[in-house]
């Protein structure tokens, strides 16, 4: 094993509703063996996901919960995630969805690339096109929404959106997260972007998306509009010196 082996990691998993995945997609992750702490950010889901993630506790001391009153989104969760992993002494911060789209195998390669990386994410297009069952509307909104973020931004991926990453710590030590308003899509967007401006270098691993079988999705259109706005908005504080 080298030195990067022993670099501890935190894989940050926001949930809503996941009663149906949350169980399977911890045993994944634990399947990888690898030297990660695993916590669930969960806003109070009426469906009892994080009753099932208290019981998963007993049996493992590195799966941690954070309980909030309700629902407050996916970018605020992100943000109470890697505030909690920024207090302790994680070197390798992960986000990933709890419905199962993100295989937890390739948790293994985004530790991996961190060693030579500062920000890796899981790229859905780096490679052609890697997803499964999305009808095909999906699947053009989504690849062309990364070439209209590439174009509007000049940030340097080919999947910005994506939700499945890894930073190492100084990436996310370098982010202001009192600046950061967005939500969902633009959420993930923004965060990349930020880390980039502030001299991280971000590099794509191929990734294959598989849809969500169970459990409901939580986007939205106003998620999408938030988006469109919000790569202008990274476009001006660039120009402006303000980034
Ligand atoms: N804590 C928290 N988690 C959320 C919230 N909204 C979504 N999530 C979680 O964020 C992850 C991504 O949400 P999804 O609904 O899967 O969104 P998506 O992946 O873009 O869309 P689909 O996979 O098509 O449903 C999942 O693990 C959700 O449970 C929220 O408001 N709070
Ligand atoms: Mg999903």
């Amino acid at each position: 094993m080298s030195a990067q082996a022993r670099e501890r990691g935190l894989v940050i998993i926001p949930t809503y509703n996941e009663a149906d995945n949350i169980q399977r997609v911890i045993h994944g992750i634990r399947d990888q063996a690898l030297p990660v702490d695993i916590l669930v950010v969960d806003d109070s889901s009426p469906d009892g996901t994080a009753a099932l993630v208290t019981a998963m506790k007993h049996e493992d001391d590195r799966l941690h919960l954070l309980t909030r009153p309700g629902k407050m989104g996916l970018g605020s969760a992100y943000i109470a995630g890697m505030k909690w992993a920024l207090e302790r002494d994680y070197a390798y911060i992960f986000e990933m969805d709890a419905d199962l789209s993100h295989d937890p195998r390739y948790l293994s390669d985004l530790y991996w690339a961190l060693g030579d990386h500062c920000l890796v994410l899981g790229s859905r297009y780096v490679q052609g096109v890697n997803v499964v069952n999305w009808p095909m509307g999906r699947l053009l909104l989504s690849w062309f929404a990364n070439i209209y973020v590439r174009i509007v931004t000049g940030l340097p991926v080919h999947d910005a959106t994506s939700g499945f990453k890894g930073f190492r710590r100084e990436a996310l030590e370098s982010i202001d997260f009192d600046r950061i308003r967005s939500d969902g899509y633009s959420f993930q967007i923004e965060l990349v972007f930020r880390a980039w401006k502030q001299g991280c270098d971000v590099h794509e691993i191929s990734i294959t998306f598989v849809e969500r079988r169970s459990g409901i999705s939580k986007m939205s259109k106003g998620v999408i509009w938030e988006a469109v706005w919000m790569v202008w908005y990274l476009r001006w504080l660039t120009l402006t010196g303000r980034i």
